[in-house]
């Protein structure tokens, strides 16, 4: 096999043909089901004359090719490279193909595939050409209609985008319906689901009062976990309405579960097809945290019918255009309703641990990258996240208003068209008058900008001077960075905890300011400062970056009672939860006790007991710094000290506070019935990171509690919450019992126990990868499953850290021995788990020569682009 070959941005060419038009017909069967294409084709008025005709597919068993009713024959026409090239056609032409293809044998899940009981398609990045041949670019837009045939009996429900026009019965027990989508679309929204579902119908009025019908497909087992995803559609219907003026464009808006599913879900239009993870939900199965990623979901998929399908991407290089800008909707959708300080500190945790150490490493890749082997390695929290960063960047630096302005202009002015990241820029800079050259860099610069800062200040003139220099580091293939045009909101807190009015240059700026450093260092003056300010800088995160100023413990301890923003309070919390960890990883490394700095200790005395209005930001605030986030601050990174010293700096303060916690873990206990209301979340959270110290404490009353609220079994949060704590404790008599009963009350319900795999391979103790091996052969769980690979392996290898980095190298092993299996069955999801394998770099000698060494015989494979392309640059 030939070595897999990089495409590049620059080799952009635009299609030489349209198809204006796409007839498909499915004649449904498991192993061989016939598809028919009827393409209506265009040459583009700008390209050459004899411009061959250029077509994708993969796997595809080729029954028959006609231009214009003529059969071609095999000398008109080559297939080479998953291409078909047909060098002569007219300007304007139909044309017709026939397929077969093999939904059964479909482990990929792109393109066709068979899930459970039914038929279901996958076709972003570039599934469609696994379905038949076509230009399956993004910039090729056609209205479809498509006409599925199946059994009438195995396949009661056909379904496809847009609406249906046509049904009727068909000889040997078929029927099929045909469905029209009036909206020309890029291949990779098509949709096609069949199977036995059961449908929940409800209606939407939109804004221009038009009557919407919504219908959520599932199986009929799941018809009770419905209701919060159809009530978070219409929320989100109404909200889009509301912040961007985007009302929904056809009759039909449907929503289809399915089991077996690479990603969380898919924007198809008018037909979205979800990983049933990511839709269905009920009190006894679902935790809080799952009701809230289901209604962003639901709200991102619904928000990419605007911003992803009428105004879509050029090519996949753009990908960041519609990813970024619907994530950046949906984090907004979701702080309108649920604590809007906790979903800015979920989103800044989840950018400084995890795509931080994306950009980090071997795979780091700009915004807007400019070539790649294997697109689907490209959904990545650098284009989703960070993609959703520079987009609220863009928002803060032109106000709400004007960004309202440009967001209207750009969806008015692209409709119907296949667009670039410069499209959505340079409106926003139009209806502002910014100049945003500078700002275009963070789409094309990969790395984290690192601030340094420092302050100065004059007793005498009173004046507090700040200075901030930017660095971004080299990645691979960008030695050298230019300077980031960076906003910085900050303040400034007096000694007496009130905030400093900013006076720069004579002029008042408030309380609360934005600081725009462009240049490689600058510097601002404070004017009218008392002597002890306290700077607070990178408010909200303002910007994607990593921030270092010489804090003092007792700064950080009074922006952690001060500070304006509630954000920050919690940033400062962390930072001087990590100073304390940090010294007792040195005293780890001594081999001397760990002692906890009483600092720490009385700050969060008082936090337990000063009452606050914002439980949900203090749940946060009592929580100390991840492992991940921990080793993200480390030079080098000693696996073992980080989990030694945080569960060290646990156990003292349990100690320490524990009638606090107790009475925080009674105060928040709930009589009302289970509501995913943001006020009980509050206090489930609240009142469950009180349980965990409590636990960590070792008090035989504190297991009993956790017991006791196992058993009262009150809904998912409560009692997951509770598993964990025992599964996770040294006291086998109460953890395996609880395990054991969770596993067999749940075991009709996979999704339930994709949570008991989690919890038991998350454990710390040193038997984690044995019950990973063992449950392995639990019949709940199949490799071929996306949901199960994740929740055993990628919950061993991303959140148990301990045991994944053991010394033996079996953590490696194990995950090289997935990755090599899943590299044949399902290249997209193999390509995702071996991520915490190329991460080696910043560890111990030891590991780094383990790691590497199963990455060579990964490599030793023959692998698909997918893994090849993460193995290369993991071993560069
Ligand atoms: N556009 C979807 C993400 C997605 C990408 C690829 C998939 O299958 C290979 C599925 C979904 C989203 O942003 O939600
Ligand atoms: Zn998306």
């Amino acid at each position: 096999m030939a070595e897999p070959q990089a495409i590049y941005l620059s080799d952009y060419r635009p299609p030489a043909y349209h198809v204006d038009k796409t007839e498909l017909t499915f004649d449904l069967d498991p192993q061989a089901t016939r598809v028919r294409a009827r393409l209506h084709v265009t040459r583009h008025p700008e390209s050459e004359a004899q411009a061959a005709l250029t077509l994708h597919g993969h796997g595809l068993t080729t029954e028959r090719i006609a231009i214009d009713g003529q059969a071609l024959l095999e000398s008109e026409y080559r297939i080479e490279a998953d291409q078909l090239i047909i060098d002569q056609v007219p300007e304007t032409f139909v044309l017709d193909t026939e397929v077969i293809i093999d939904p059964t044998s479909n482990t990929a899940l792109e393109g066709l595939y068979v899930s459970g009981p039914m038929f279901c398609t996958q076709c972003e990045p570039e599934g469609f050409r696994r379905i038949t041949w076509y230009p399956d670019r993004p910039d090729v837009m056609a209205v479809f209609t498509t006409t599925v045939i199946g059994d009438r009996q195995r396949q009661p429900v056909l379904l496809s985008n847009g609406n249906p026009i046509e049904r009727g019965e068909l000889p040997d027990g078929r029927h099929f319906v045909t469905w029209e989508d009036p909206h020309p679309k890029p291949a990779y929204l098509f949709a096609l689901v069949a199977g036995s579902l059961e449908c929940v119908r409800d209606s939407f009025t939109t804004m221009s009062g038009r009557e919407v019908a919504l219908e959520l497909w599932v199986e009929a087992q799941n018809l009770e976990k419905t209701d919060w995803a159809m009530a978070s559609l219409k929320r989100a219907m109404k909200w889009d309405e509301e912040a961007y003026g985007r009302e929904y464009d056809l009759d039909l808006f449907m929503i289809v579960a399915v089991d077996d599913f690479n990603m969380g879900a898919m924007e198809n239009k008018g037909l979205n097809i979800f990983n049933s993870a990511a839709v269905l939900a009920n009190p006894q199965t679902t935790t809080d945290a799952t009701f809230q990623r289901i209604e962003g979901i639901v709200a991102h998929e619904y928000f990419h019918n605007w911003s992803g399908n009428r105004v879509t991407c050029r090519d996949w290089f753009q990908l960041a255009l519609k990813e970024g800008f619907t994530v950046f909707r949906d984090q907004s959708f979701s702080s309108s309703i649920n604590s809007a300080p906790v979903k800015r500190i979920e989103d800044a945790a989840l950018m400084r641990t995890l795509q931080f150490a994306e950009d980090a490493g071997p795979t780091a890749h700009p915004v807007r990258p400019d070539h790649f082997i294997e697109i689907s390695n490209f959904y990545t929290l650098t284009i989703y996240e960070k993609g959703a960063e520079i987009v609220r960047m863009l928002s803060h630096l032109l106000g709400e208003e004007t960004f309202r302005r440009g967001s209207d202009l750009y969806f008015e002015r692209f409709d119907g068209q296949a667009v670039r990241v410069e499209d959505f820029v340079e409106t926003m800079a139009e209806v502002s008058g910014e100049d945003l050259t500078q700002f275009m860099r963070w789409y094309a610069q990969a790395g984290t900008p690192q601030l340094t800062a420092r302050s100065d200040y004059d007793a005498e003139k009173r004046r507090f001077t700040l200075t901030i220099a930017q660095q971004t580091p080299p990645t691979p293939g960008q030695e050298h960075k230019q300077p980031q045009h960076v906003p910085v909101r900050m303040g400034l807190m007096a000694a007496d905890g009130q905030p400093v009015e900013l006076i720069i240059n004579g002029e008042s700026h408030g309380t609360d300011t934005v600081l725009h450093l462009r240049e490689a260092e600058q510097q601002w003056v404070f004017e009218n400062v008392d002597a002890g300010a306290v700077p607070s800088l990178l408010r909200g995160f303002s910007a994607p970056v990593r921030l270092e100023y010489p804090w003092s413990r007792d700064e950080l301890s009074h922006l952690m009672r001060f500070d304006e923003d509630g954000f920050n309070r919690w940033d400062a919390t962390q930072r001087l939860a990590l100073i304390a960890i940090e010294e007792m990883m040195a005293a780890h490394q001594r081999n001397e006790l760990m002692a906890l700095d009483a600092r720490l200790i009385e700050a969060f005395r008082y936090l337990l007991r000063e009452p606050t209005d914002d439980r949900a930001v203090l749940a946060e605030m009592l929580r100390l710094p991840s492992e991940a986030w921990i080793a993200e601050q480390q030079r080098r990174v000693d696996i073992d000290a980080i989990h030694g010293a945080r569960r060290a700096a646990i156990e003292q303060l349990a100690d320490n506070l524990f009638p606090e916690f107790e009475s925080v873990y009674h105060a928040n206990q709930q009589s009302e019935a289970y509501a995913p209301t943001p006020e009980q979340m509050a206090s489930r959270s609240l009142k469950n990171v009180a349980l965990s110290y409590l636990v960590a404490n070792g008090e035989v009353e504190a297991l009993n509690m956790a017991r006791a609220q196992y058993e009262a079994d009150d809904n998912m949060t409560d009692v997951r919450a509770a598993l964990t704590l025992l599964a996770h404790s040294d006291r086998a008599d109460l953890g395996d019992p609880a395990i054991r009963a969770f596993g067999e009350r749940w075991a009709h319900d996979s999704l339930v126990m994709d949570q008991w795999f989690a919890t038991q391979v998350t454990r710390p103790q040193a038997d984690a990868l044995e019950r990973v091996r063992f449950l392995m052969d639990h019949p709940a769980f199949s490799i071929k499953n996306p949901n199960r690979v994740r929740a055993l392996i990628g919950a061993f290898t991303q959140q148990n850290r301990v045991n994944f980095h053991r010394l033996d190298g079996e953590g490696y092993r194990l995950l090289a021995d997935v990755v090599i299996e899943l590299n044949r069955l399902n290249p997209e999801i193999a390509a995702r788990m071996i991520v915490p394998l190329t991460r080696y770099h910043r560890l111990d000698e030891k590991r780094q020569a383990l790691m590497r060494g199963e990455l060579e015989r990964i490599r030793a494979e023959n692998l698909s682009r997918n893994v090849f392309e993460v193995v290369e640059k993991a071993l560069a």
